[in-house]
């Protein structure tokens, strides 16, 4: 008898696929493909906020100490070449839950407090929680959401059991005030009121989470809000009121808030990690530390050229830091590409959990780089964020950007981030036939990107 549960309601609202399959007598995934119980791996994903790719210790940083990530990087595989798939939040976030490009559902800008508290990213979409809910895993997210404002956008109507923490951009740290001045803290759908520094309650909740899912599979988002402004540290006062959002408010030292903003985390993420050590179940427990894009100019990307917003590696190459015990071999780096939308297929594959037939994901399974020190295939990914665009096959990189503010014509750009990581050096002019294939590439890309064509045909 297996404990793969088909969950009628969820499987009807999601798609007209999905409730053709439940009338016909079946799951999407069989009882025979579900794993046993016991071989089902706890999932933890802990994503920073605009931490760039040289804001932690193991990434290169003089300033910022974060032990508790370096001690992941230490026991586990670094990435040197992991990305988001937007230099920003909410397009970011919407490809890692649904594992394919956020243009596919039609979250491709920052989904804002002020403009868009009607938007959301459409509930027909399929979700790793989604997934890994049908096939036995209770499922939790704590932080922050950005996907939909409205309770009906919320992560429990996107397959999440739990969640606890904030739907806009960023709150104040203290007060949890948004930056147009309404309070964003919740329960689930319900907007309630919970004292305490956004970062520290987000690990409360986390290691709460654990220890009451030590005994059954677990997978455990947690969206940290660090260091995304408002530059506040966990002894400061609140500077946000309601109707009175100071919306860039903080600290004036905001480096050295800043430092103690990541800081926090690391030690919050220290926590959960302890609480799954303390458990016993670190043999059994995955855990993937990544940034949902790059540092502001507050922060640092290291060698990379940009800044958050911006389609030049320091928008959207990141730290990212993966570790299991006993699967994962310790004190090793890959230079494979990852992106954010890869984990969805990984979840999936170390899960055991079926991805329901007719999805189609655009990221890949990275088990081959995490378990077996080994390669994947060859692939070209892009990047698209308001006239910005970017195509990426090996080493070499296309990049299209308005040539100025008047003149709207896109100048192509090629890189070899093999010998020119800080994308100094155009090649375009050198190596033609490169630039013709990616700019050819890109243009097939945005030609069945745009949400809702692929379901058309
Ligand atoms: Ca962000």
């Amino acid at each position: 008898m297996s404990s793969f549960n088909c969950n009628r309601r969820d499987f009807l609202k999601r798609s007209g696929l999905c409730a053709a399959a439940v009338l016909a007598g079946g799951c999407v995934g069989t009882a025979q493909q579900a794993p046993k119980r016991v071989d089902r791996p706890n999932i933890i994903i802990i994503l920073a906020d605009d931490l760039g790719y040289g804001d932690i210790s193991c990434y290169g940083s003089k300033i910022i100490n974060t032990p508790n990530i370096d001690a992941l990087a230490e026991g586990g595989l670094k990435f040197t070449d992991f990305h988001s798939n937007c230099p920003v939040c909410s397009p970011t976030r919407a490809a890692f839950l649904t594992g394919r490009y956020q243009q596919r559902c039609g979250v491709e800008g920052v989904v804002t407090a002020k403009g868009h508290r009607d938007k959301g990213m459409p509930l027909k979409e399929t979700t790793f929680a989604e997934v890994l809910k049908e096939a036995g895993y209770r499922t939790a997210m704590f932080g922050k959401w950005h996907v939909g404002y409205q309770a009906r956008f919320n992560p429990v109507k996107q397959g999440f059991d739990e969640f606890r923490g904030y739907v806009s951009g960023n709150v104040d740290y203290i007060s949890h005030i948004d930056q147009v001045g309404y309070k964003d803290w919740w329960k689930n759908a319900d907007e309630i009121d919970e004292e305490g520094y956004t970062t520290d309650l987000i690990t409360k909740h986390g290691v709460d989470f654990i220890e009451r899912n030590k005994s059954n599979p677990f997978c455990l988002y947690l969206a940290h809000e660090a260091p995304h402004y408002p530059y506040q540290g966990r002894d400061d006062k609140p500077v946000r009121t309601p109707g009175d959002p100071r919306a860039f408010g903080g600290r004036k030292d905001k480096a050295v808030a800043y430092k103690e903003m990541v800081e926090i985390m690391d030690e919050g993420i220290g926590r959960v990690v302890e609480t799954v050590k303390r458990l016993g179940l670190e043999r059994k427990t995955f855990i993937f530390f990544f940034s949902d894009n790059g540092a502001t100019r507050l922060g640092s990307n290291g060698p990379l050229r940009g800044f958050k917003g911006g389609i030049f590696e320091g928008g959207h190459r990141i730290p990212a830091v993966a570790y299991w015990p006993g699967r994962i071999k310790p004190r090793t780096t890959t230079d494979q590409t990852g992106i954010g939308m890869d984990l969805f297929a990984t979840m999936a594959s170390v899960a055991g959990a079926p991805i329901p037939k007719g999805l189609k994901l655009d990221g890949v399974d990275l088990s081959p780089v995490l378990f077996e020190r080994g390669k994947l295939p060859e692939r070209t990914l892009f990047w698209r964020y308001k006239n910005q665009k970017c195509v990426r096959r090996g080493p070499w990189k296309l990049v299209v950007v308005p040539s100025n503010k008047k003149n709207a014509a896109a100048a192509a750009s090629l890189f070899n981030l093999d010998d020119d990581l800080g994308e100094a050096n155009d090649m375009a002019s050198v190596k033609p036939e490169i630039r013709k294939e990616l700019a050819q590439a890109l243009a097939e890309w945005e030609s069945y990107s745009t949400a809702g064509v692929e379901r058309q045909s």
